[in-house]
C-alpha cells in the first residue's frame, strides 16, 4: 500500500508535527513494515580515494578543493578482499565499495572493480558500490557480476542542487538510478542535510524519493560533515532532531524502504542516534571511518546495540 503521489504541502505536514506524535507514527509504520530490533550493518570501504573531477560542495574527494585527503589509486582486489573478510568477522553483512568517480569507464578499471564485487558476493556479503555515474550496460555487468545496490544519491532538492554542485546535473543523476533500476540492482538513494537547504528543500528532496515507482529500496540519510578545505567546512553542525524528524518523514513515505543513518553520527550522542533508531532508521555504517572521514569505532557500535537491544539484519542471500 505504498504511495508515490505525496504533494510537497503533505510532506511538509508531516516532517513538522509535534516531535513525540512524529515517532509514534513513524515507530507504528516501522513496526508494521519490518522485523522488530534488527538494524543492517553495512561496511564501507573507499576503493579509490580522491582527485575526484566533480566539485561537489560537500565532498572531502573532490579536486577543486584543497583537502587533507591523500590520493590514492584504485585498490587492488586482495585488499579489498582483506577488508570485507574483515568486516564480515566483525559482523557486517553488507559490504560497499565506493570510488571518488564522475562516472565509471569502461576499461580495465571497471573489469577490477567487477572482479571485486564478484569476489566479495563469493564471500556470502551483500555487495554494493557506489561509482559515479553508469550507464545501462555497465548496470547490467554489475548486475551480473553479483551486484545487489547501488548507491547514488540525489543529495539535496532540484531547486538547492545548483548551489551545490554545477559539474554535473540532477537529471543525470536521475537518469543514472534508472539505470539501475532497469537492471534489475536494487537502488540506494538518499542525500544529505545541514548544506544550507530550506526545510521546504529537504521536503522536496523526500518527495523526489517518495515519488519514485518502487521507492528506492534504501535510503541514506546524511547529516554534513563538514570537511576543513570544502566549501561547506564552516556551516554549522545541525541540530540531531532535524535529522530525527527526516527518517521519522522518510520511514512515513517510503514505509518498506531501509533508511539509513548515514555520515554525521560521529557528531551525535548515543542518545540522540538512539532517537534515529526509534524514529525508523534500520541501517547503519559500522566501520570506524566511511570513506574518509570518521565514523564511530566497532565496540561503540557493539555496546548501542546491546544497550537497544538490536540485532543485526541476516544478509539476504
Ligand atoms: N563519487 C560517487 C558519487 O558521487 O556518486 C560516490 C561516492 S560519494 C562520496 C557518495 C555520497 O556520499 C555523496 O553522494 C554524498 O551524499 C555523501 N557525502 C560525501 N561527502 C559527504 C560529507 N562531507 N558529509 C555527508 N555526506 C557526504
Ligand atoms: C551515503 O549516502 N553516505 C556514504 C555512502 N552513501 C557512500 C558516504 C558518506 C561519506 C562521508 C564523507 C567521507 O567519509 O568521505
Ligand atoms: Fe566526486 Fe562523488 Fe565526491 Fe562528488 S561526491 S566530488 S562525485 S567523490
Amino acid at each position: 500500500m505504498s504511495r508515490h503521489d505525496w504533494s510537497l504541502a503533505e510532506i511538509r505536514a508531516i516532517h513538522d508535527t509535534p516531535l513525540l506524535e512524529l515517532l509514534h507514527r513513524a515507530q507504528g509504520v516501522h513496526r508494521e513494515h519490518h522485523p522488530e530490533n534488527r538494524v543492517q550493518l553495512c561496511t564501507l570501504l573507499s576503493v579509490k580515494t580522491g582527485a575526484c573531477s566533480e566539485n561537489c560542495s560537500y565532498c572531502p574527494q573532490s579536486n577543486h578543493h584543497d583537502t587533507k585527503v591523500e590520493p590514492e589509486r584504485l585498490l587492488p582486489v586482495d585488499e579489498v578482499l582483506r577488508a570485507a573478510r574483515k568486516a564480515r568477522e566483525a559482523g557486517a553483512t553488507r559490504f560497499c565499495m565506493g570510488a571518488a568517480w564522475r562516472e565509471v569507464r569502461d576499461g580495465s578499471q571497471f573489469d577490477r572493480v567487477l572482479e571485486m564485487v564478484r569476489e566479495v558476493k563469493a564471500l556470502g556479503l551483500e555487495t554494493c558500490t557506489t561509482l559515479g555515474m553508469v550507464n545501462a550496460t555497465q548496470a547490467r555487468q554489475l548486475k551480473e557480476a553479483g551486484l545487489d545496490t547501488y548507491n547514488h544519491n540525489i543529495d539535496t532538492s532540484r531547486e538547492h542542487y545548483k548551489r551545490i554542485i554545477t559539474t554535473r546535473t540532477f537529471e543525470e543523476r536521475l537518469t543514472t538510478i534508472k539505470n539501475v533500476r532497469d537492471a534489475g540492482i536494487s537502488v540506494c538513494c538518499g542525500g544529505i542535510i545541514g548544506m544550507g537547504e530550506s526545510i521546504d528543500d529537504r521536503c522536496r528532496m523526500l518527495r523526489e524519493l517518495a515519488t519514485q515507482t518502487p521507492h528506492p529500496e534504501s535510503v541514506p540519510l546524511n547529516a554534513l560533515v563538514p570537511v576543513e578545505g570544502t566549501p561547506l567546512a564552516d556551516q554549522p553542525i545541525i541540530d540531531p532532531l532535524e535529522l530525527v524528524r527526516m527518517i521519522a518523514t522518510a520511514r512515513i513515505l517510503m514505509p518498506h524502504a531501509r533508511v539509513r543513518l548515514s555520515a554525521g553520527r560521529s557528531q551525535m550522542n548515543r542518545e540522540a542516534q538512539i532517537l534515529c533508531l526509534m524514529a525508523g532508521a534500520n541501517s547503519i555504517f559500522y566501520g570506524e571511518q566511511l570513506l574518509t572521514t570518521p565514523n564511530p569505532d566497532q565496540s561503540f557500535d557493539q555496546k548501542l546495540l546491546a544497550d537497544v537491544g538490536l540485532l543485526p539484519l541476516e544478509p539476504a542471500v
